[in-house]
């Protein structure tokens, strides 16, 4: 970034959304410092855009369409490539009006104004038509995933999702975690794919972990529209680790703005771990600190793998707040049970009788049903 303008203003110019006083500072700015493209931290109308474009003389676009343009680069799958694509129809499709309303404002006689129109009216009915094509596309695969998070539900593993601000760690502790290679880079939007890994922690139990798209502050709306299914994705886990970059100057706008997310998400109400990440590059009094004001906070380093066993022990302590122990009689022909059993919870003891295993396993509390024909002796424990 070559240079930067800010304006403080109680309400914003219909014409160039900041006042003309500002877009002549700009100008001079752009000439000075050989600029070639002006960049708006906030949404333009088409005729904003237009109107900046020809008072600016070079290209000027907003937040949302960088934004957009990341996300478009960093779309791997075809799931991601579909609703990137989405969210750009969404984004375009406004703006056509605008242009329809400043042609027919011009009224440029014959000849302007109804070929104008009519060309308006074509490219709207042709990206209305694909957006609808791509929602339901979009669907289509929505169904898909949803029959793998049933399955997976079938067999309650708890699944933990990493979220987060963009560049704050989210891939490299999954990576850490469970020894996966999930492309990490210094940029932001980096994951957009959501990305399901497993491990076993604590003796054999297993869990999995999702890495997702990162959030940002004033997350454009034609995203969180098209990133839907995948953050819906986030709404159904057992446990979110909100990873925080403790270094990042900005940290506790970046907790706000993905708070603010998660309640446009509807999110907010899951089972929340704050984890503050990049401790590596923190001083011990910074790191003290940062103790104090957040007791419950996790701290953590993804890269060098500081306090990640703290936070699989936390991580633990929250599902067990969820299970019971209990004792089972297991038949020797219905031994097959027994990987379940391995899978979900921990098996304690294990006795071999004359016609069954007796176990005493601790699991969740919602796979009591499943094992309530196994003659549930007692509740050791709740
Ligand atoms: N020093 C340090 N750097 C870290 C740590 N964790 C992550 N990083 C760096 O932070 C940058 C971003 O990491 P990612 O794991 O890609 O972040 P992310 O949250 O997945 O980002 P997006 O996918 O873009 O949302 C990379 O350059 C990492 O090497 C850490 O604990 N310490
Ligand atoms: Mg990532």
């Amino acid at each position: 970034m070559a240079g930067e303008v800010v304006q403080i203003r109680d309400s914003f110019d219909p014409r160039y959304l900041i006042g003309l006083g500002k877009v002549n500072e700009l100008s001079e700015m752009v000439n000075s410092l050989n600029s070639n493209t002006v960049i708006f931290d906030d949404e333009l109308t088409s005729s904003q855009q237009d109107k900046l474009n020809k008072k600016i003389g070079v290209k000027v676009i907003d937040r949302t369409a960088l934004i957009l343009d990341i996300f478009a680069q960093h779309a791997h799958s075809y799931e991601g490539k579909l609703q990137v694509e989405l969210a750009q129809m969404n984004y375009l499709l406004p703006r056509l009006k605008g242009r329809g309303i400043e042609m027919s404002r011009l009224g440029g006689g014959i000849g302007t104004r109804g070929p104008g129109e009519k060309k308006l009216e074509v490219d709207r009915r042709k990206i209305q038509k694909k957006i609808s094509l791509l929602k339901k596309e979009i669907e289509q695969l929505k169904v898909h995933r949803n029959v793998q998070r049933q399955k997976r539900k079938g067999k309650r593993i708890p699944l933990v999702s990493l979220i987060g601000y963009t560049n704050s760690g989210k891939s490299t502790l999954l990576n850490f975690l469970c020894d996966s290679n999930v492309e990490v880079n210094n940029k932001l939007f980096v994951t957009l794919d959501p990305t399901i890994r497993r491990r076993e922690v604590d003796g054999g139990r297993v869990l999995l972990f999702s890495d997702t798209v990162g959030f940002i502050k004033k997350l454009p709306h034609q995203l969180i529209a098209a990133f839907r299914s995948t953050l819906e994705e986030v709404k159904q886990s057992d446990i979110l680790l909100h990873i925080i970059d403790s270094y990042h100057p900005n940290m506790e706008e970046q907790i706000e703005a993905v708070n603010k997310v998660l309640v446009d998400i509807e999110a907010n109400e899951n089972i929340i771990l704050m984890v503050f990440n990049k401790i590596d590059l923190l001083p011990r009094l910074e790191i003290n600190r940062l103790k104090e004001r957040y007791p419950d906070g996790v701290f953590i380093s993804a890269l060098k793998g500081n306090g990640i066993d703290v936070l699989i022990k936390r991580l633990i302590k929250v599902i067990d707040r969820n299970t019971v122990e209990v004792i089972l009689s297991i038949p020797y022909k219905k031994t097959n049970i027994l990987s379940y059993l391995y899978e979900l919870g921990k098996i304690k003891e294990k006795t071999y009788l004359e016609n069954s295993i007796e176990v005493r396993v601790l699991i969740p509390k919602h796979a009591l049903q499943r094992v309530e024909c196994f003659k549930i002796d007692k509740v050791v424990k709740a």
